[in-house]
């Protein structure tokens, strides 16, 4: 019989287990790290994600043992070092974006100002253990005296022995790559950016190595796309079916001036602060307009680059970053386009802010714009915030349009209501708020609207004042909620007594959306549950555009019967909302894990009520990402 001691003695086992026990411990350190990191990015530490880990470091790693003992040293200290500051950076973009490290949220990182400037604040004493251990492999490594090998194995055992653990690394993560795709609701490769699957099942050596994978990887996701151009055609010439012609082309011939409110949340309109209203000019407006009271924002990371994405393209914000960065060379047939396409005389784009913030410069000529007004052009003669004050940028918005030959597409985005809101001068604080009812940013942002909310009044008058307004049709929307808003005071400002709750916190996420009609034709509330997703369709509806033309994935709120909104980001994908139910997934990808709720009541319901929906907002986001992976628009409306 072949004794513990017997086999211990063997020398090869000795060797290979001496030679190699640097790679375990470098593993075995980096494993320990990973476990740090997930505690902090709340992912769960499971055995699957442990094994794949292992596996994927050993695969990482084992190549070292070819090498001499001292370059091995040396490649395994650097392998250390390098994986360590991964998964330090991974921790440093979580604290930013709520997101560990990927390629769509390394795009849109330049475009966050004043991030660099903060890198040190978000550095936490504790990030040091990514790095102590280092200290302990330079000892052992370069220092101690005693590194040394007696009779070192042969070039091919080592080879073999590398080849080895390389294919048994590759096997266990082949099989569980399979299984993890295979066990949950969804893809969860295709999932990876917006659900904790692949993170707690693989591990986040595996979640960049997929990341990376799936980003450069189109011709996979092309063939799949080819596959599906005939599906898609079909469906969406079934979507149209389902809309009437309620309202068709009642626009006709009209401009149509789009503004885009920053930050102005829904739950601001008709309501008052010690009796005075916050937005006294909406709420006149909106008496004369169609008024959409049940009408959520559904951006994703892309904030205000996918209020606008949505509101021109009815295509659905990317699961991570935005396509305004990520995709801003695709080609789009977005409403500026389409208007032009049909007697527009030309489609104009406003904001008083940089024209590469956000990528506007370059994506808005692909979305069909002729022309960007933007700081460059605008005089900055009064500066609010974060830049050009909202009453000049209207001011000099109007005189350009003066000029524009009818009828025109102007797409006006507001500034001045930014977070933080604190840029209103005193003087131009219109609301008599007392110190200390609510913070001091809730205080501002109520400021900040009221001052975005006259700006704009005096705006519509001057439109009627030129005689435009009786000649255009104006939509009017807020972008999305103030980030960073406290509930407390949220509650306070609503007299709500309940606190704010997952379903609760998602219907606060409603903006206003007004259409005015020239004469205040059709005006009347709408209580047709929508989104941002919508405003195309409803639009190509109202200027009669052929929507047969068009491909799109949102609804014409005029005319279906109920609405239907996905919402991505905010709610994990797949949570979804229609005029009575409102489902919120979990971030782990398993429907019943998510919860489903009454809108009217707010009680929570049966979730299997909730599947079908939970099925096609997860289609919709997929089918729409696929679409803009692969450029695939030409070819959906090719005829
Ligand atoms: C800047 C402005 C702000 O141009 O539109 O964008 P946001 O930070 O709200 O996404
Ligand atoms: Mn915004």
């Amino acid at each position: 019989m072949l004794s513990f001691k017997k086999i211990a003695l063997r020398p090869g086992l000795v060797q290979a287990f001496s030679r190699n026990y640097e790679i375990l411990l470098v593993d075995f350190l980096l494993l320990l790290k990973i476990f740090y990191l997930n505690f902090f990015i709340g992912v769960t530490s499971s055995l699957s994600m442990s094994v794949c880990s292992l596996a994927i470091l050993l695969a990482f790693s084992i190549w070292t043992c070819l090498l001499t003992p001292r370059s091995r040293r040396t490649a395994l200290f650097v392998v250390a070092g390098l994986i360590s500051t991964l998964l330090w950076v991974d921790l440093l973009f979580y604290r930013i974006y709520h997101t560990v490290l990927s390629i769509p949220v390394l795009y849109e990182a330049g475009q966050v100002e004043g991030v660099s400037g903060s890198i040190a604040t978000l550095i936490n004493k504790g990030d040091i253990v990514f790095f102590i251990d280092l200290l302990l492999l330079a000892y052992l490594f370069f220092l101690r005296k005693s590194n040394k090998y007696s009779s070192p194995i042969g070039i091919v055992r080592r080879i073999a022995q590398a080849v080895l653990v390389f294919l048994i690394c590759g096997l266990i993560l082949g099989i569980r790559l399979r299984s993890v795709s295979q066990s949950f609701d969804q893809d969860a490769y295709i999932g990876l950016n917006w659900t904790n699957t692949v993170l707690e099942q693989m591990g986040i050596i595996n979640y960049h190595i997929l990341d990376l994978y799936q980003f450069f990887n189109v011709k996979d996701a092309k063939a799949d796309f080819d596959g599906k151009v005939g599906l898609l055609k079909t469906w969406m010439e079934h979507h149209q079916s389902l809309e009437g012609t309620n309202l068709k082309g009642v626009a006709q011939g009209k401009n149509l001036i789009v503004i885009q409110l920053e930050a102005m949340q829904g739950f601001l309109i008709n309501n008052s602060i010690n009796g005075q209203e916050v937005t006294p000019n909406l709420n006149k407006l909106l008496k004369s307009s169609m008024y959409f009271d049940n009408y959520f924002t559904q951006i994703a990371e892309g904030t205000t680059s996918d209020a606008e994405f949505m509101s021109l393209n009815s295509l659905y914000p990317a699961a991570e970053g935005s396509y305004y960065i990520l995709k801003p060379l695709n080609t789009y047939y977005s409403l500026p386009a389409a208007l032009r396409n049909s007697g527009f005389t030309g489609s104009y784009a406003f904001h008083g802010y940089k024209p590469e913030f956000w990528n506007r410069n370059i994506m808005y000529p692909s979305e069909g714009f002729n022309k960007f007004y933007n700081e460059n052009d605008f005089q900055i003669d009064e500066k609010m915030g974060m830049g050009l004050s909202d009453e000049s940028m209207f001011r000099q918005t109007l005189s350009i349009l003066e000029q524009k030959k009818q009828p025109f597409f102007s797409f006006i985005v507001t500034l001045t209501a930014h977070y933080p809101w604190d840029g209103i001068p005193d003087n131009k604080k219109g609301l008599n708020i007392p110190q200390g009812e609510f913070s001091d940013m809730f205080a501002d942002y109520l400021q900040a609207q009221h001052y975005a909310d006259e700006s704009l009044g005096k705006f519509m008058d001057n439109l009627q004042q030129q005689g435009i307004l009786d000649n255009s049709v104006v939509v009017i929307y807020g972008d999305h909620f103030g980030q960073y808003l406290k509930d407390e005071d949220i509650r306070k400002f609503l007299n709500s007594p309940t606190p704010i709750n997952d379903d609760t916190s998602l219907e606060l996420h409603k903006v206003p959306l007004l259409i005015h009609l020239p004469g205040g034709n059709y005006a009347g509330v709408r209580h047709i549950s929508g989104g941002e997703m919508d405003l195309y369709p409803t639009l190509a509806n109202l200027f009669g555009l052929d929507k047969g033309k068009l491909f799109y994935f949102g609804h014409d709120l005029l005319n279906i019967k109920e609405g239907f909104s996905a919402f991505r980001v905010y709610a994990p994908d797949g949570s979804f909302a229609t005029d009575n139910l409102l489902y919120i997934a979990n971030k782990d990808g398993i429907f019943e894990h998510g919860a489903a709720y009454d809108r009217q009541t707010g009680k929570q319901v049966d979730i299997e009520k909730a599947r079908s929906g939970y099925q096609r907002a997860l289609w919709h986001l997929t089918m729409s990402d696929l679409i803009l992976k692969v450029n695939g628009l030409p070819q959906l409306l090719k005829k």
